[in-house]
């Protein structure tokens, strides 16, 4: 009983604790009554949001929000003083406030307020946006946490009640866009009616300064408009573009733009009528620029050909550089081929330098086991973002030549993150995907942060500061992207999945009449001499793409980094790696390594059982077993399947295939349930 009159006082005191085992309340796990005295030097509706934050939360004295005009970044801010004397939140705006604010609070809820406060921050980029894959029906394209969060249905009249705390989790991590939907977008989405419930979600995340823009159909003018073409170089076309333009601002004066896919994967685009992807560019630009919008144009563009798939996005794009209206960007994904475990960096960044570039990350796990697996992406993020482009000699990272640092651009930078969010309660399906979306959003606002650093602060605030807890989950996270990397495409291998879904293993598809460049073969190469794509010179030549000495490294295989090396080289069963094993054996150990640290990664989140909520204790606990048996289902799908080639014996120390390639072959995924 008084276990009980403890608990419901707790709850009571903690009306945001109440859901502390489904994950909803995300990493702003607040507790405890604020006892601040707040004030404030100007009125508007985020300051007053940064008021309340911490009204409620703040619990140590005074603090003095104040907007006061700088030559800052508008988004920046500094948190000065102590909370004996108080403390002062100074910004040249109201959202600048509201980020110094969840600062602040963070720092509370990580136990790190400590003496005098100091603090200066600016972002990284100007734009930190999401990028939701969600269509008209609430399906979402490679989305498991479920349905989107945009009930369409329900629009203009009832507003759910996630899009405030949607867009309060994203100012709480400095996200200041979102593109509503999917980049597949359909013509309808311009429609009015739709606008005009684009219009009630724009009014919902303007005070937390989350501005919204949309995926656009290529075709809308021939398919909306009921124009005879959407050529961009029509004059009706153009003018078409300009009234929808003046329509869209109407309603939502603070519109950010248009996100374009177009002539990729089957989608309309200029191409189709013998233009350019800047003359398609271009045309929307000027119908934005009047507004302020701006277009970010992707150029994930790949068709079959003879040419190497990992090339012709800058083969496609080079030759434009330069010729883009001054509010265009170019959005590129991270990697040459489609957000697989581990790619080199597309060559785009630092090769375009004449237009702006913004990167595009996949927060949802299309290709590293959707919401089942646990794989914090921060490291893989990480190690894109620090990636030497050698554009500029050595030290030009891919974050220097896309933040504005190498290569200023009067548009801003910008960088973007494919969502992972739906409807389930906890937002992201798996509790530890929560972590994606927070370390995009932290990445974006500061590219120099260590995993090693968003984890720590991740972990602080969404279970809490014992540090029994936050040891062994951060090493469980900080181990999870390599882990994941070697139990699925170790040393450079990539989209060895099948056809039609991208979850388990299925190195040997082969459909007749299929697309080549979707199919595994092409990728992977096997045969009796060996493994993996020659890119050489004397291969595809996609090292070309690469500045010096990158290129040179990369063209070489015994320079070439063993992380890549069947990405970049055909490479013999029987070569000698580094640590002199055969490139065969190395293989199986690595696959075998992906397997035993996933064990060890089971035993760590078990050994912290007593400092979790067992509600999230136990659902994390049993998709670590579905992430282990799909550990050993990709080992033994890709070991006994490239066996069939190299002939050779797995190692005898390593554990044995407990699978037969046969029964492996058989299996067909459920594709309702996975993709
Ligand atoms: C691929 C996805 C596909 C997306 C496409 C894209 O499988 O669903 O539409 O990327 O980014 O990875 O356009």
């Amino acid at each position: 009983m008084k276990h009980l009159i403890v608990t419901l006082l707790f709850i009571s005191l903690c009306p945001l604790s109440v859901f502390a085992g489904n994950g909803h309340e995300l990493w702003l796990r607040y507790v405890g009554v604020g006892k601040a005295e707040v004030s404030v030097n100007k009125k508007g509706e985020t300051l007053k949001i940064s008021k309340t934050e911490l009204l409620n939360f703040w619990q140590g004295g005074k603090v003095k929000l104040q907007v006061k005009r700088s030559n800052a970044h508008p988004d920046s801010y500094t948190i000065t003083g102590n909370t004996t004397s108080g403390i002062v939140i100074t910004s040249p705006s109201e959202q600048g406030v509201l980020y110094g604010t969840y600062h602040l609070l963070r720092l509370q809820s990580t136990n790190s307020v400590d003496g005098e406060l100091n603090i200066t921050e600016a972002p990284s980029y100007d734009l930190r946006i999401l990028n939701h894959w969600d269509n008209l029906d609430r399906t979402v394209e490679r989305g498991y946490a479920g349905h989107s969060i945009w009930m369409w249905d329900e629009l203009p009249e009832k507003i759910s009640p996630r899009y405030h705390e949607y867009a309060r989790a994203n100012a709480s991590i400095g996200i200041n866009a979102t593109v509503l939907n999917n980049v597949n977008a359909t013509p309808q989405v311009l429609s009015h009616s739709m606008l005009e419930k684009v219009k009630v979600i724009a009014d919902e995340l303007r005070p937390y300064h989350v501005k919204v823009f949309l995926s656009i159909n290529f075709s809308s003018p021939a398919e909306l408009g009921k124009l005879p073409t959407s050529d961009p170089l029509n004059k009706q076309v153009a003018e078409w573009w300009q009234k929808k333009a003046d329509e869209i601002y109407k309603l939502i004066p603070d519109f950010g733009g248009f996100l374009v896919k177009a002539n990729s994967e089957g989608l309309p685009g200029p191409q189709d009528f013998g233009r350019t992807h800047a003359d398609g560019a271009n045309m929307l630009a000027d119908a934005l620029k009047p507004h302020g919008g701006i277009v970010m144009w992707r150029a994930f563009v790949y068709n079959p050909s003879k040419e190497d798939r990992a090339k012709q996005a800058y083969n496609e794009f080079m030759p434009l550089d330069g010729k883009f209206r001054d509010n265009v960007i170019i959005q590129v994904k991270n990697g040459p081929i489609d957000f697989q475990p581990r790619e080199p960096f597309n060559p785009l960044f630092g090769g375009m330098q004449k237009t702006a570039v913004m990167p595009e990350l996949q927060i949802t796990q299309e290709y590293l086991g959707f919401s089942n697996h646990l794989v914090f992406l921060a490291s893989m993020w990480h190690e894109f973002l620090t990636s030497d482009t050698y554009c500029s000699g050595e030290g030009s990272t891919v974050a220097k030549t896309t933040d504005g640092s190498l290569f200023p651009h009067s548009v801003g930078s910008a960088i973007a993150g494919v969502a992972n969010i739906g409807e389930d309660e906890n937002w992201t399906g798996h509790h530890f995907a929560q972590a994606n979306w927070y370390s995009f959003g932290r990445l974006a606002w500061d590219a120099t942060l260590t995993p090693d650093e968003i984890a720590d602060e991740w972990i602080r605030q969404t279970f809490g500061n014992s540090e029994e807890l936050v040891k062994p989950v951060k090493k469980l996270m900080l181990e999870s992207y390599e882990t994941l990397v070697s139990y699925m495409m170790p040393l450079g291998l990539h989209h060895i999945f099948a056809w039609n879904h991208h979850y388990g293993p299925e190195p040997w598809t082969a459909i007749e009449g299929a697309r080549p460049d979707w199919l595994p073969s092409y990728y992977h190469n096997a045969d009796s001499v060996g493994l993996g794509f020659d890119r050489t010179e004397t291969g595809s030549d996609a090292v070309v793409q690469y500045f010096s000495p990158l290129k040179e490294i990369f063209n070489n295989i015994s320079t070439c980094p063993e992380k890549f090396i069947l990405w970049f080289h055909h490479v013999n069963w029987t070569y000698k790696m580094k640590n002199g094993r055969t490139m065969w054996n190395e293989l199986c150990y690595q696959y075998d390594s992906g397997v035993k640290d996933m064990r060890e990664l089971q035993k760590i989140w078990d050994s912290c059982e007593s400092y979790v909520d067992a509600e999230r204790f136990r659902q994390v606990q049993s998709l670590l077993k579905i992430q282990m048996r799909d550990a050993v289902w990709w080992k033994d799908a890709c070991l006994l399947y490239f066996q069939t080639f190299s002939k050779m014996p797995i190692p005898y120390d390593i554990e044995r295939p407990i699978h037969e390639l046969d029964d492996l072959k058989k299996i067909k995924l459920d594709l309702k349930h996975h993709n």
